[in-house]
């Protein structure tokens, strides 16, 4: 069982404190330095973390006055968590959440009025890629195309998300390399590496939870129940991504994603091809579901 009491805490804090995490450091490049020859060779060819700064330029911050006037009767799946959800051990929840469509302007209400915080509502990986909200979100996207090189995963273009400060995305990786743009507020991320995935417990196949999410809480971790997680978090990189922001997710790498600030924010995701494709034996697990989606939509090479 999951132990949720102050000592654990603490003991948590201790162990934190004398990990190696404050030397990983992730770093940061202007988008006015970067040309797709060194983006390549830097960073997407060795699967390295990086944080791009100076490519939102206007667009951040975005307001959700924006928002709602160009996309508020926009309906859109809305994922809700519940009140009580982080409180449960990961490994009794039944599901990842429940799935509720609203209009776009509805949502807004409910970051306003502090109901999606209390409820732990979020919207998430909305595509907004035909929409009039391209105009605003797309073009910092489009210069981090053109600098790093990174080509987009068809179909998908700009999803968006918004949500509470407070919320947090649970631990997971993705098969795609991957960009997350702050638009408004500021993001912790939390990163681990490919090859700690073992230490992170992923879900089984058939548990009910996606095999691509990780069991334990990282800051609340059970060593009892994941003793080998001690490993992985002796290797987190934190990241505090600030408003104006991008990170750049290569294949593979888990990432815990936490709002940050006293009202709400907004943030824009982009998938990348993965390349050179060797990468994907770097990371296997997620390379596993890349080959899979790539046999699904029948466009292997
Ligand atoms: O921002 C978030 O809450 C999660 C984003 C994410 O998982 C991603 O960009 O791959």
């Amino acid at each position: 069982m999951q132990n949720f009491d102050g000592r654990i805490d603490i003991q948590i804090d201790t162990f934190l404190k004398n990990d190696q995490s404050a030397s990983l450091e992730v770093p940061r490049v202007s988008i006015d330095d970067l040309t797709p020859k060194r983006f390549h060779h830097e960073f997407q060819r060795p699967g390295k973390p990086v944080i791009i700064t100076g490519a939102l330029g206007k667009a951040a911050p975005l307001q959700i006055e924006t928002v709602v006037a160009l996309v508020g009767d926009h309906e859109v799946p809305v994922r809700n968590y519940g009140a009580l959800r982080f409180t449960r051990p990961k490994t009794e929840w039944k599901k990842y959440c429940e799935m509720q469509i609203r209009k776009i302007k509805d949502y807004c209400d409910l970051l306003l009025n502090g109901v999606a915080k209390q409820e732990h509502m979020y919207l998430a990986l909305v595509e907004m890629g035909n929409t009039p909200l391209r105009s605003v979100i797309g073009p910092g996207i489009d210069l981090i195309a053109e600098r790093t090189g990174l080509q987009k995963e068809e179909p998908n273009d700009v999803n968006l998300w918004m949500g509470p400060s407070g919320h947090i995305e649970p631990l997971h990786f993705d098969g795609l390399d991957g960009t997350l743009s702050q638009f408004r507020g500021s993001k912790k991320v939390s990163l681990f590496r490919p090859g700690l995935s073992s230490s992170l417990y992923p879900f089984k196949i058939n548990s009910g939870l996606p095999p691509t999410f990780s069991q334990p809480y990282i800051d609340k971790p059970d060593f009892k129940t994941f003793p080998n997680l001690r490993k992985a978090l002796a290797e987190r990189q934190n990241v505090i991504l600030n408003e104006g922001e991008t990170l750049y997710i290569p294949l593979g790498w888990w990432h815990e994603v936490e709002a940050l600030g006293d009202d709400y924010i907004a943030s824009v995701n982009r998938f990348w091809k993965v390349a050179p494709v060797w990468r994907i034996a770097l990371a296997p697990r997620a390379g596993a579901f890349y080959i899979l989606s790539k046999l699904m939509s029948k466009t292997i090479k």
